[in-house]
C-alpha cells in the first residue's frame, strides 16, 4: 500500500497520478479508511467474523475475464459516488487505486496490490481503478446480500441519511 495526493493533472485514469505528497495510514483512519496487510487468509476470516460479514466473492477485473465490457466498467468504477455499506476489498492479485476524498475534497489514491486489505466507510465519496497492468483479482466481503449500488456524487445526497452521518463522524 501506498497512499499519497493525486495530482489532478489530465491523463488517463491508469496512470499513477502521482504528486509525490504522501498521506500516511493515519491521516487515511481519520478519514474512516482502514488498510490492513493480510498475507493469511485467517486475518480476513477473523475480521469478516469480528465485523459480521458472513458472504463474500471474487472478482477479476481485466479485459481477459471481462471481454468487451472492460472498459465500460472500468469507467463506471471511477465515477465519484458512494455506498449506503462499507465497502471491503482484498486484493489477491494484480493491483489498483482507490481514490477516496480527504476532508478538504482532493483526492488521496491509495494504491492497492497483493494481499492488501481496505475497508471504506458506508457514505465516504470515492472511485476505483485498474493501473497500467489492466488486471486486478479481488475479494469482496459482504454481509447479507451485496450492497454495491454505486450513488453517483450529486447535490440530492447531502440529504442522503449515510452520506449525513459520514460527515457527522469524519468530517465535522
Ligand atoms: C467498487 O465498488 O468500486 C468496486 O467494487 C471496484 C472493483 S473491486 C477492486
Ligand atoms: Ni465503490
Amino acid at each position: 500500500m501506498k497512499a499519497y495526493l493525486y495530482d489532478n493533472l489530465p491523463g488517463d485514469q491508469r496512470l499513477a497520478h502521482d504528486s509525490g505528497k504522501i498521506v500516511d495510514a493515519d491521516a487515511l483512519g481519520k478519514l474512516g479508511v482502514l488498510y490492513y496487510h493480510m498475507p493469511e487468509i485467517d486475518g480476513v476470516n477473523e475480521l469478516a467474523k469480528e465485523r459480521g460479514y458472513k458472504n463474500r466473492d471474487e472478482i477479476f477485473v481485466s479485459p481477459e475475464k471481462m471481454g468487451a465490457v472492460y472498459d465500460e466498467k472500468v469507467k463506471t468504477f471511477f465515477h465519484e459516488h458512494l455506498h449506503e455499506d462499507e465497502e471491503i476489498r482484498y486484493i489477491r492479485d494484480g493491483q489498483g487505486y482507490f481514490d477516496v476524498r480527504s476532508e478538504d475534497e482532493s483526492w488521496i489514491r491509495i494504491q492497492l496490490g497483493k494481499d492488501d486489505l481496505i475497508i471504506l466507510p458506508a457514505g465516504i465519496y470515492h472511485r476505483f481503478t485498474t493501473d497500467e497492468s489492466n488486471y486486478v483479482h479481488a475479494m469482496r466481503l459482504f454481509k447479507d446480500e451485496p450492497k454495491w449500488t454505486p450513488l453517483n456524487r450529486g447535490p440530492e445526497l447531502n440529504d442522503n441519511k449515510y452520506r449525513k452521518e459520514y460527515v457527522n463522524e469524519f468530517l465535522s
